[in-house]
């Protein structure tokens, strides 16, 4: 199949967040996309395409108009005021507090469009957050025009929501492109978040909507990251009522357990009938992922590729999460040759 694939992604670099107490090295760095790249040609998958350039109003179906406005004024904001390293915001909106008021000052907007302080702003971050956009875009015409093809998207954007970034990501890029394969003609879509984290994002931004079925499988948010949604009780609202699972497994899963929750969810969605899958294709479940607590091996990773392959639909795969960058290549890349049947 073919790859998307932009070299803008690594002006965001050089990112810092906060774990257990301490400033780190931001663990989504721009190492994990070069050595998917690397492994997409060293395993022959297919050829690596430049994404087209595109306007932002596929962003704005789904993400409110303010948010994405404000995302290219960050930096400029920051250094303007004679600041460098990274834009990380320090106070949200939380309950109690006034969550309908814009602020005018960049410390205080960074907190109410965002939900942590796990996405922040380089110099070169706007440039890469829009190139991931553009890789997304351009993967799902590749899929409207009848075949599978790997966005290799960085920054992910499972995690961020109509109006917020966090946790890496800033554009929604699986909500884009399932947006826009509906707008294109498709009546039904599915996406099936494999990231080892709740898609939170893109399950706001879906949640009462029946023409977009999302399905999530990730560590359960009592005791892992996003922590404030995911649980196997949030079942859609509205018209939307039904179409959105979630599940939450405990910390040390292996294949057995996970394989049959991917069992689940497939045959849900092979009940659902889509026209297209998305796969929100995270492979922060591999047992050595540093910030992670499941437990797939490498030889994994192709089983869940064979398993999509069985749904038999147009399916596009997006790059999220997946930090022991080591194997990054050999397990994304592993999703996509299973996906392949070699
Ligand atoms: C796209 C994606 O995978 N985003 C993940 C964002 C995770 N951010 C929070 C990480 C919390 C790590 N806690 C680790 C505890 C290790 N002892
Ligand atoms: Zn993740």
């Amino acid at each position: 199949m073919k790859t998307v694939y932009s070299p803008l992604h690594a002006g965001h670099a050089g990112t810092m967040e906060l774990m257990s107490g301490a400033i780190v090295p931001g663990f989504e760095k721009p190492s994990r996309a070069e050595i998917i790249k690397a492994r997409v040609e060293s395993e022959k998958l297919g050829p690596i395409l430049a994404p087209e350039v595109h306007d932002l109003a596929a962003a704005k179906r789904i993400h409110k108009a303010d948010y994405i406005d404000f995302l290219p004024t960050i930096y400029p904001e920051w250094e303007a005021l004679g600041r460098s390293g990274s834009a990380i915001p320090y106070t949200w909106p939380t309950r109690g507090l006034r969550g309908d008021v814009v602020p005018g000052t960049i410390d205080a907007k960074l907190g109410y469009y965002s939900f942590d302080a796990g996405a922040p702003f380089v110099k070169g971050t706007w440039e890469a957050i829009k190139s991931s956009y553009d890789v997304a875009l351009t993967g799902a015409k590749l899929v409207r025009n009848g075949e599978p093809a790997f966005a290799l998207c960085r920054p992910p954007g499972h995690h961020a929501g109509a109006g917020f970034m966090g946790g890496y990501c800033y554009i929604n890029n699986a909500a884009v492109a399932a947006q826009w394969l509906l707008d294109q003609g498709a009546k039904r879509v599915s996406i099936l978040d494999v990231d080892y984290h709740h898609g939170n994002g893109t399950q706001e931004i879906f949640y009462s909507r029946a023409d977009v079925q999302v399905l999530n499988l990730h560590g359960d948010p009592m005791v892992e990251y996003p922590y404030f949604l995911g649980h196997a009780d949030e079942r859609g609202e509205g018209a939307g009522e039904g179409f959105n699972i979630n599940y939450p497994l405990p910390f040390g899963t292996t294949w057995e357990a996970w394989n049959a929750a991917l069992d689940d969810a497939c045959a849900k969605l092979a009940a659902y009938g889509p026209d297209v899958v998305v796969v929100s294709l995270g492979v922060d479940t591999f047992e050595k992922d540093p910030i992670s607590q499941f437990k797939l091996k490498s030889s994994d990773y192709p089983r869940i590729g064979a398993r999509i392959a069985r749904l038999n639909l147009p399916t596009l795969f997006v790059m999220e999460g997946g930090y022991a960058v080591e194997e990054i290549g050999v397990n994304a890349v592993g999703v996509l040759t299973g996906f392949e049947g070699r």
